[in-house]
């Protein structure tokens, strides 16, 4: 898919950018369908469902899935998918190398995600996020938060998240001057956010909705490895 110049510059000066509709409906049921499959298939290779200190927690039934494309062809075309590979390269101005796929099923009444950067988990730089929305995704239902123009600060120091709200246990210390943004967005649309954007999300408040996305994450064939700093990479605040 081509992007315009405009979302281009966005993307630089705000670190993401949302495509609508780069995968249509019937993909986006599709999904839907075939990660439901799966996930009730049983437990499947690198499940992680989140903190254990609160067992009522809805994603514990439903733990995200992760590099599906391992072990699973469609994620690998749906990952590998043109239009989305154009987009991708477009930003980071470098052919993609497809890192990691994640499913998030995030049912009604699930804990979010502490906000973070990606290269606070993944220390290869530049470093590109892809979250498509499988449902509508909106505040009530804990849609993807990002502080714009955070990705200019570098990495941010670590710390405790609060796990009644995070089912991971590590965010990211906040800018000053940070305004964190909901993003809403409909099935099929596509943001795209930079390894160093502050991003994540809030608990679904919902008793009957689902908000389920399918991400990726790619580097660029010329991104390099680095050494994160004192502080400011996941491990060093679980050590
Ligand atoms: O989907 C979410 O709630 C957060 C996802 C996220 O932070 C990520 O993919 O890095």
């Amino acid at each position: 898919m081509h992007l315009t110049n405009e979302q281009i510059r966005q993307y630089k000066e705000t670190g993401f950018v949302v495509v609508p509709g780069l995968f249509d409906s019937a993909t986006v049921q599709q999904m839907i369908e075939h990660y439901m499959k799966r996930r009730a298939e049983g437990p499947k290779p690198g499940d992680t469902g989140g903190t254990t200190d609160h067992p009522e927690d809805p994603n514990h039934k439903y733990p995200r899935m992760i590099n599906m494309h391992n072990w699973d062809e469609l994620t690998k075309r749906w990952a590998t998918a043109a239009g989305l590979l154009e987009v991708v390269e477009a930003l980071i101005g470098d052919k993609s190398v497809l890192l990691q796929t994640m499913l998030y099923f995030k049912p009604p009444g699930a804990r979010g995600q502490g906000l973070h950067q990606d290269e606070q988990y993944i220390t290869i730089d530049p470093l590109i996020g892809v979250w498509v929305a499988l449902d509508k995704s909106d505040k009530a239902v804990g849609q993807m938060v990002v502080v714009p123009g955070s990705h200019k600060y570098g990495l941010s120091r670590v710390e405790a998240a609060d796990t009644s709200i995070s089912f991971t246990q590590v965010q990211a210390v906040m800018p000053a001057d940070a305004e964190v943004l909901g993003v809403d967005m409909e099935p099929g649309d596509a943001l795209f956010f930079d390894g160093k954007a502050i991003h994540g999300s809030y608990m679904n408040e919902t008793s009957d909705r689902w908000r389920r996305s399918f991400i990726c994450h790619y580097v660029g064939e010329h991104s390099k490895k680095f050494e994160p700093p004192p502080g400011k990479h996941v491990s060093h605040l679980r050590s």
